[in-house]
């Protein structure tokens, strides 16, 4: 299959990148690296010293023998993109590239702009490409379970009330070309992914993927892991009872494969809820408390006061069987699957930039401001 990866240096999109080309696929990925233009911008950086992209082609040639393409550029640059699918026609593209952190849209108006635009503008030049070079590829997005937020009833896998904004929009937009342009499309809705190594990453250290515990970019068990290694109290914000479908990163590449090699038919658009557990916030400190424990580490827990604007106990039932239907072997969560994140973080500890751990944005300033507003406040 000829498979673009569009965000191809990110979290997911590079080991995702690896397992398609390992499986003999011809992968080609698209970045602008605003990723790692973000984290320059807060000084803030994974905690795995990640290579250049560049430097990991070459890698995963010498190691795998095969050739990924690049294109570097932005997906809302429309002539950019269209060249690149005109010059890859893939049959298949995973569409990783936004901006995926809602605390870092919500930080001020400029990024929560950039996000919109970045977001949904990028999927919306996407669809026309596809519709103009590529009528039969089939789109795997990734979408988010935070679409959903947490209303008071059982999530089914569809569409229901909404929460996480530029990623509804996008699928309004996606439902919409699938049924006037008769596309095909995948929707994603995944939840809050943990863990570092993937089968590919691990035959080689210069292949490992970032790995971010900042208040911006690290997702709470990735987080609360970095905290309990380096001794800083777990970071739950508010009382805990947030409850979120979470699955692992190797899970991640199983269910976009399983989403590639069983496409949606021509005109229709799929949404699938991807997530293997659920758990809430709590349960994940009490479980990184007791790992942590185990290989000697003092880890505490605190409750912080919630920087964001969210229910902090509610109901939680999402349903999860499409990508079960269709052959996921889940990779469960378990005290040993978190030893194994703390080893690989004690590796690395000496990066890590405490500083950035402290979540300092508020979804909704305390305070009301009169008068004339600073600009860093805007
Ligand atoms: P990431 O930021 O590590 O990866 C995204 C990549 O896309 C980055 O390398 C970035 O530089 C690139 N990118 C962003 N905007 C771009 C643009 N306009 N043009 C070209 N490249 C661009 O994030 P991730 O954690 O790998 O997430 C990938 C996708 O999966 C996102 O859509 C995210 O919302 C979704 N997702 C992630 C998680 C999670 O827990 N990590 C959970 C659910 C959904
Ligand atoms: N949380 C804490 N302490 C922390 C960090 C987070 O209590 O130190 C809480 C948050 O308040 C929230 C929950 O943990 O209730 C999850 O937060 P998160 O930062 O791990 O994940 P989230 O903001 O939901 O975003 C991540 C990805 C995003 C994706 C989403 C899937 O960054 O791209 O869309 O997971 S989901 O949560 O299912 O919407």
């Amino acid at each position: 299959m000829r498979v673009l990866i569009l965000g191809g240096d990110g979290y997911l999109g590079w080991p995702t990148a690896m397992r398609f080309s390992a499986r003999g696929h011809e992968v080609s990925v698209v970045d602008n690296f605003s990723r790692r233009r973000w984290h320059t911008q807060h000084s803030t950086d994974s905690l795995t010293p990640i290579r250049s992209l560049a430097d990991r082609i070459e890698a995963w040639k010498e190691v795998s023998g095969k050739e990924i393409r690049t294109f570097i550029g932005s997906i809302e640059d429309g002539k950019f993109l269209d060249r690149v699918i005109a010059e890859t026609f893939p049959e298949t593209v995973i569409h990783y590239g936004e901006q995926p952190s809602a605390p870092y849209s919500m930080k001020s108006r400029a990024t929560a702009v950039e996000t919109q635009y970045t977001n949904v503008i990028g999927t919306l030049n996407l669809l026309f490409s596809l519709r103009d070079r590529v009528p039969d590829c089939h789109l795997v997005k990734l979408g988010t379970m935070g679409e959903y937020g947490t209303p008071n009833i059982d999530i089914e896998e569809g569409f229901i009330e909404i929460y996480h904004l530029s990623k509804v929009h996008d699928s309004h937009n996606i439902h919409f070309a699938c049924r006037i342009w008769g596309l095909r499309a995948t929707d994603l809705n995944q939840g809050v992914v943990y863990g570092i190594e993937t089968e590919e990453s691990a035959q080689d250290e210069r292949l490992i993927t970032r790995f971010d515990y900042d208040e911006y970019f690290g997702t709470v068990l990735n987080r609360f892991c970095v905290q309990a290694v380096i001794g800083h109290p777990l970071t739950v914000y508010g009382e805990g009872g947030q409850t979120r479908g979470f699955l692992n990163i190797r899970d991640t590449l199983q269910c976009v494969e399983l989403a590639a090699q069983n496409p949606a038919d021509l005109g229709e658009f799929r949404v699938f809820n991807q997530f293997t557990e659920q758990f809430s916030v709590a349960e994940l400190a009490e479980l990184a408390e007791r790992s942590g424990a185990e290989l000697g580490y003092q880890v505490s827990v605190l409750n912080y006061p919630n920087p964001r604007i969210e229910a902090e106990r509610h109901y939680y039932n999402a349903a999860n069987t499409k990508l079960i239907d269709l052959g996921l072997k889940p990779h469960y969560l378990g005290e040993e699957l978190v030893r194994s994140m703390l080893k690989i973080i004690e590796r690395h500890k000496g990066r890590v930039i405490e500083r950035a751990i402290l979540p300092r944005t508020r979804w909704k300033p305390g305070v009301a401001r009169r008068g004339v507003a600073r600009v860093a406040d805007v």
